[in-house]
Formats: C-alpha cells, structure tokens, sequence
C-alpha cells in the first residue's frame, strides 16, 4: 500500500556553514515547537499515523492481553527509615506507584504519598523524594506532563499535611537534608524568556545550587554554589553519614568524571549563610569519584581512575594529597564494580557486573576482604536499600522471566541468611514456558558482542521466527535484564524472539567499552547491532524481513542510524524519542552535555564524524531507487513535553525520511510518526500510556512484518 504524506514546506534558503561544508537544513522551521506549520505538521502525521495504529489486526487483542497481564502487582525494596519502613507499590494498573509506610515488616500498611491523586490523567508524577533524617518532614519532586522539571513540595511526614513551601524551576537536580532538618540542598535554573514546562527547547545553562531553610520563601533561598565560568557545570550535594560533610560532585557533561568539593558543616559559625567554603579534594574531570562512607575524615569513593572497570579507593581528607590515596577493593580483572553501599557499619554490599549478569558480595569495610557472596540467578539486581547504621538489608532481583524477588538479610543474626521476603508472580505468564540464553557474535571487527535471547522453549531454528532487535549502546549505560511484559507477549502471542544486543557504548565492561564506542568510535556501536542481525539471520533464527528493531533515545539515533546504513537488513524499525540531528543536538536544552558521548559539529573534526551518520543528513533525496527498493516500516515516537531529546529531532527527520524514501513508488511500507500529548522522554510515563504505547509499536511490527495473534 502506498501512503500519502502531508506536504511539509522545504524552505531550500536555509544553509549552514560547518568548517567550509555547506549543509541545507530544509526543514529548520520545525524547531520552533509554536509555530503553526508545526502545529498543523503534527497535526496531520498524527491524522495519518493514528487511524493506522488503531486498524491493525493484532491491536485489541493486544491492549486487552497487555492490559491483563501487566495487572500485578509491584513492589520496590523497603526502606528503613528510624524504626519505619516505606516503600513503593503499585496494585498493577495505578497509574503512578503510591508510597507506603509500616511500622513494621509484617505490620499493616498506610498510604503515605499518592501521586494518582494529583491528575487525572496520572501525568503528574513522583520524580524524588527524601525524608529529613528523624522522619519530620518529606521532600518530594514532582513533574506535569513527563517534562524534566520538577517543582519541589515539603510534607510533615507524622499527620501528612503539606507545607506552604514550594521549589520551582527546578530540574537535574540532588535533593538533600542536613541532619537537623532545617532545609535541603537542591538545584534550580535562571528563570528564563518564554515557558518552562518542558515543550520549549531552550538551553539548559548556569544551574545554581541552593540551601532551602523549610517555612521560607524560594527567593530568599541561599545560594550555596555556583560556576559562572563554566555555564554547563552542575554540583550535586550528598550528605555523609553521619551528617557532617556535604559532599559536592560537579560534572560538567554526562561523561563518567566529576570533580570533588566537600564542606564541613560543623565548622560554620553562623550556619548556612552564604556561598559555602568549599574544599576541593579533586580539581580535576580526569575520573569519576563516588561517595560510598567515611570512617572520620577516611571517605571510600568508588572510582574509575586508572581502573576502567571500578575500584572502590580511600581518602584521608586530612592528607589529601593523591600519593596519600590507597586502593581499598581493586579494580577487578574482567567484572565491573558497578555499585557499592555500607551497610551494618562494618560491611560493604558490592555489585559487580559479570558478562551482563549482577554478582552481590559483602566486603569487610576496613580490610576490603571478600566476606560472602549472596547467590543470584542470571539477571539484575534492580534494587538495592541499605543503610551504615543499619544491620539489614533489602535487594531485589530480576530478569527477562522474574518479574521481582526482594530478599531480606539481617547481619545481626548469628548466620545470616539472605529469605526471600517478597516474590511477585505474574498470573497468565508460565516461566518455565520460556527460554533465555546469552549468546556471544563476532562483531564486523571481530569484537565479541554479547546478546539476550528470550523466546519459546524447544523453537527450532528454522528462520521463520519474527525477531524484536533491542539496543542501546551509550553512555556508559548498561542494558541489563529486566522484566518487560510486552516483550513476554510479543514471544507468546506473536510467536516471536526478543534479542538484546549489549552494543559497545554501554558500560557492559566498563569505561573501555564505552569508549570503543563512542566519539569517533560511534560507529562501533551501530556495527555492533547490524552484526546483531546478520548473526540472527546466519544462525537460521530469522530473515530480514521478519526483524524488527528497536531503541530510544540514544538507541532511536542507533535505529535510525542502522536503517540509513543498512536498510535490506529488517523489516520494521521503530525509533523512539531519538537523537536524529547530530549537528545541532547541542543547541537545545540539555543537548550540550551529550557532546562528551558525540562531539560537536562546532569542531571541524568531530563535524566529520557527525555527518557521516546523523540519521536527519544520510537520508537518500528522491527520487530513491535504492537498493535496496524500499526502506522497512517505520515509527518514530516522540512527545511534546520531551525536553530531554527535542522532539524536533523526530520531526525534521521523519519530513526528510517521508520526502526523500516516502515519495518512492516502490515504497509501500509505512513511514509513519505518533506524536503524543502531555508525555515526555519517558520518565514518570502513566501506566494507562505506557500500555497504549506499547500496544501500538506491537500492532505496527505485526501489521508491517505480516504476523498473527496466537491463542
Ligand atoms: C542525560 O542527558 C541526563 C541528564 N542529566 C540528569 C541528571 N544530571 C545531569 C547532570 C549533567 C548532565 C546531564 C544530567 O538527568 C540528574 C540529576 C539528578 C537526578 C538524576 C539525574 N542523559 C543522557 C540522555 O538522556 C543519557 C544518559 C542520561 N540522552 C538523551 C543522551 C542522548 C539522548
């Protein structure tokens, strides 16, 4: 079938210089999210794109089955605060989860905080909160709509009645108590020209941080630091334990590295007046530091420098000076410290990274000695509360067929044992109907690249099987197993395989991986996932035709990119809230801080990287021949209130994709983009969303690869 596209204006006039390179950007009216051609533009993709959602086959089948069987209920880790706990539920469809407490494990539970009762519609939604340290008050973060910002609201936490007290534009930001519970630490942005609610594309620069004393005004708040040399800096305060030191981390963009300023907080005569006399024990983006504890002025950072895969390092802060610095657990030889806590004063609760599978241990604090290990299946540990002064602990497991284990352990007991304290089953979802297995390809390089596969226990490997190609590959961040009900359903009901591919970028072995894909090894990371197919398809899993692929944000640039590069390799492809403008990401709200992942078109060599595969300049111009013939089917989704990746990104290139591929007459399979209202990047997304999201990427990969519901 071939598809009509709304005309979208290209204004030919506009050219940009890069270095020498004349660039056209045709379709740079689009940025201007309140013009009216990009009211009306919206307005009719989502006229064509909505009406075919709604039409395929497969659609209400879906809904009902997702709707079904994501009704069960969830729950985090407790979290023991003084002699309560708290801890986040949802029933399994609330919109938001609601916060509990109880006085005790096996004690009855109260609602303590319901973000269903805020909207509707359930678009507002619970970003952060913090109890004060002796449970008077709870700080919470609060954002409209799945934008960024965040506006900050304080509660009595004993009779749950709100303060006057109210924190505005606030967004990436920490929220900390002192220990004597006069107010909180907490970032917010110059107010600026034009909205703030997260449908404008404006920079985000010059954040501040502040001291907020409870029962006054935002505008007398105090400002504690700032960079106005350095406009993309940002510093997070953490409070040790114990209370004495607020510890600042300052990152400049989202690479690894910080910089580590402290203050002693007993040493203020007067209190918090003022800009804080702030010490700086790192100077320096050469590493990152993370604060663990400190024994005194010991402080434990878990740290990457010299060490790509995490060590945890001690230092005195009386004897600064790095020749003063000792390793207290090195760095391991291939698993990647991912994580550490304290925990019953003495013992630290590691996370390592193994092969894309979590290892929990305990170390001893003061030795760094191997205390146990605290056995897991193959998964992730997607939760974990603990506390120093505490002698139990909480983690939670999962993975692509356990939807949650919380195991409880208690250090006290004379030998302790991790039990299991809750375990979640998901009626209608048998386990042991499904398979999961790790498979390691060669990459176009050779690189070893490991792979998830999930699907039907006993498929035999006769290339008919419909494949949901996943990846990421930025970032540092890991893709780890979780428990994604429309993926179950897509195996169990459209017969199909669900592939993660754990492309280099991610941090799956550390900072090297990260690296051999990133900057100008970006390309690393596309390879990587378009070997991810051809390996499905060499091993008789699949054929082109039948894969569909998939990523968001910076796996929509990986989708988008490996379509440009390779589209004969899939079948269907759907892009959310992705990165398509490579040469202007930067420009627009926190789009700056990426540059340490891609560079900067501003310089003339990481320009070159760029244009080779910025998804928006590697469309071909019609008329398109190919090869091959025609592109396969594809979605992109984007959201209004996305002030994390603009959703121009998404605009401009679906206009260029519809006139350079779209106006093909061999082009017969859709390309198409939803648009959705009072949604964001994805953070704090309704369930009642997410759910009609999920539904309509799995109804277009069905209608477009051809598949049909099984009973
Ligand atoms: C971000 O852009 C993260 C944005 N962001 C944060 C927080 N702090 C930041 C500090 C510096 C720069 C960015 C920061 O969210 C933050 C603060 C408090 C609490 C929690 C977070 N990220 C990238 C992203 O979204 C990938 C990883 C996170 N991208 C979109 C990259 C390309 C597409």
């Amino acid at each position: 079938m071939r598809f009509k596209y709304p005309a979208a204006r290209r204004d030919e006039s506009k050219v940009d210089d890069y270095h020498g390179h004349k660039i056209s950007d045709p379709y740079s009216w689009l940025e201007d999210p309140d013009g009216a051609e990009t009211i009306t533009f919206v307005e009719e993709q989502n006229k064509l794109t909505m009406p075919y959602l709604e039409q395929c086959s497969v659609r209400h089948q879906y809904h009902q089955r997702l709707t079904e069987l994501y009704n069960y209920p969830k729950y985090s880790c407790p979290e023991k605060r003084g002699m309560r706990y708290f801890y986040s539920h949802n029933q399994g469809l609330q919109n938001q989860d609601v916060l509990y407490a109880q006085d005790s494990l096996d004690g009855p539970a109260t609602v303590f905080f319901d973000p269903n009762k805020l909207s509707e519609d359930g678009t507002v939604a619970l970003m952060m909160g913090q109890l004060s340290e002796d449970l008077e008050y709870f700080a919470y973060g609060l954002s409209s709509g799945g934008s960024d910002w965040v506006t900050i609201h304080f509660m009595k936490a004993d009779d749950l009645t709100t303060l006057p007290d109210v924190l505005e534009r606030v967004k990436f930001s920490c929220l900390a108590w002192t220990y004597d519970a006069k107010g909180v630490f907490y970032n917010s942005y110059p107010r600026q020209e034009g909205r703030t609610d997260g449908t404008e594309t404006t920079g985000n620069v010059n954040q501040k941080l502040y001291y907020h004393f409870i029962g006054t005004k935002q505008s007398d708040d105090i400002l504690v630091a700032e960079f106005p040399e350095n406009p993309n800096w940002k510093g997070y305060v953490t409070i040790s334990d114990q209370g004495r030191y607020a510890v600042l981390s300052i990152t400049e963009g989202v690479a690894p590295v910080n910089q580590l300023w402290y203050c002693d907080l007993q040493q203020l005569p007067d209190g918090i007046t003022g800009l804080l006399p702030w010490v700086k024990l790192v100077d320096n983006f050469e590493a990152l530091h993370s604060y663990v504890t400190n024994e005194g002025s010991v402080f434990t950072f878990r740290s990457n420098l010299d060490a790509p895969r995490y060590c945890l390092i001690n230092m005195d802060i009386q004897k600064p000076d790095r020749q003063h610095w000792t390793t207290l657990i090195p760095q391991h030889d291939k698993d990647v410290l991912s994580a550490a806590s304290c925990v019953n004063q003495h013992y630290l609760l590691v996370n390592y990274l193994h092969d894309v599978r979590d290892i929990l241990q305990l170390y001893e604090l003061s030795t760094g000695q191997l205390v146990r290990n605290l056995p897991l299946d193959v998964g992730t540990v997607s939760g974990v509360s603990c506390k120093k002064k505490h002698s139990d602990f909480f983690y939670k497991f999962a993975s692509y067929t356990t939807p949650g284990i919380i195991y409880h352990c208690d250090l006290s007991e004379s030998n302790p044992e991790p039990r299991v304290f809750r375990e979640v089953e998901v009626k209608g979802i048998k386990q042991e109907d499904y398979q999961t297995s790790q498979v390691f390809y060669s990459s176009k390089d050779g690189t070893k690249i490991p792979m998830f596969l999930v699907h039907a226990k006993g498929l035999k490997k006769d290339g008919s099987h419909p494949v949901f190609l996943y990846g990421y590959g930025g970032f540092a961040e890991s893709t780890q197993p979780h428990y994604i009900v429309p993926y179950l359903l897509y195996v169990r009901h459209l017969g199909g395989i669900l592939a993660v591919a754990n492309i280099r970028g991610g941090g799956e072995y550390g900072i090297t991986w990260h690296k051999a894909g990133s900057l100008g090894n970006k390309q690393n990371s596309f390879d990587d996932f378009q070997s991810a197919a051809e390996y499905l398809i060499q091993e008789n899993y699949t054929t082109s035709a039948r894969i569909a692929i998939n990523g968001a944000s910076n796996g929509g640039l990986l989708v988008a990119a490996c379509v440009n590069q390779r589209p004969d390799l899939y079948g269907c492809a759907v892009a959310e809230v992705g990165v398509m403008d490579m040469l202007k990401f930067h420009k627009f709200t926190i789009g700056h801080a990426w540059t340490t992942d891609y560079g900067c078109s501003d310089d003339p060599e990481q320009f070159k990287w760029l244009i080779k595969y910025s998804p928006l300049h590697n469309l071909p111009a019609p008329p398109y021949h190919g090869p091959p013939a025609s592109y396969p089917a594809i979605l992109l989704l984007t959201a209004d209130h996305d002030d994390r990746v603009v959703p121009l990104h998404t605009l401009k290139y679906c206009a260029a994709l519809q006139y350079g591929v779209g106006s093909s007459p061999l082009q017969r399979q859709p390309l198409m983009v939803r648009v959705d209202t009072r949604s964001g990047h994805g953070a704090g997304k309704p369930t009642a969303k997410a759910i009609l999201e999920y539904t309509h990427i799995f109804s277009f990969i069905a209608e477009t690869l051809g598949l049909s519901w099984k009973d």
